[in-house]
């Protein structure tokens, strides 16, 4: 089953949006399958964004995701990892269509409350660098009468 790496940065855990984005993917239909709040060390952020070290932004970006805990998750589920970049939106929050989680919380291309990965590729290193192996769970619903 395709997983993918979310993560609620500093701003959407500062502004109490853990609870709304969950919700979003719950709903959606996926399973969350590995999920912690933690702060990020600066040697995680440049090794999570090293494809934009030669980029203009990039201190500003390490500096923003070191600011403060981030909500770090795994994902499961059909096309999750197409399905939930449409689900946060365009980068730039200006981009973004109504409905799209940086559309509907985002005002800023520096803070727009979540990442996601953007490629099978993106997904394994990620879920790599961010999470070992036990903290990943695969399980069945096996409750069916908790009513
Ligand atoms: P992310 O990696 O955080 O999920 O975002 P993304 O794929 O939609 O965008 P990406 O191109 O990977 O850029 C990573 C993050 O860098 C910041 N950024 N700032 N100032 C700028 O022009 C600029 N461009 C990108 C954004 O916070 C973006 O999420
Ligand atoms: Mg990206």
């Amino acid at each position: 089953m395709e997983k993918t790496f979310l993560m609620v940065k500093p701003d959407g855990v500062q502004r109490n949006l853990i609870g709304e984005i969950v919700s979003r993917f719950e709903k959606k239909g996926y399973q969350l399958v590995g999920a912690k709040l933690m702060n990020v060390s600066r040697e995680l952020a440049e090794k999570h964004y090293a494809e934009h070290k030669e980029r203009p932004f990039f201190g500003e970006l390490v500096d923003f995701i070191t600011s403060g805990p981030v909500f770090a998750m795994v994902w499961q589920g059909n096309n999750v990892i197409s399905t939930a970049r449409a689900m946060m939106g365009k980068t730039n929050p200006v981009d973004a269509a109504a409905g799209t989680i940086r559309g509907d919380f985002a005002t800023s291309v520096g803070m727009n409350i979540i990442h996601g990965s953007d490629s099978p590729e993106s997904a394994e290193r990620e879920i790599g660098l961010w999470f070992s192996a036990d903290e990943v769970l695969s399980f069945e619903k096996t409750i069916q009468r908790w009513i």
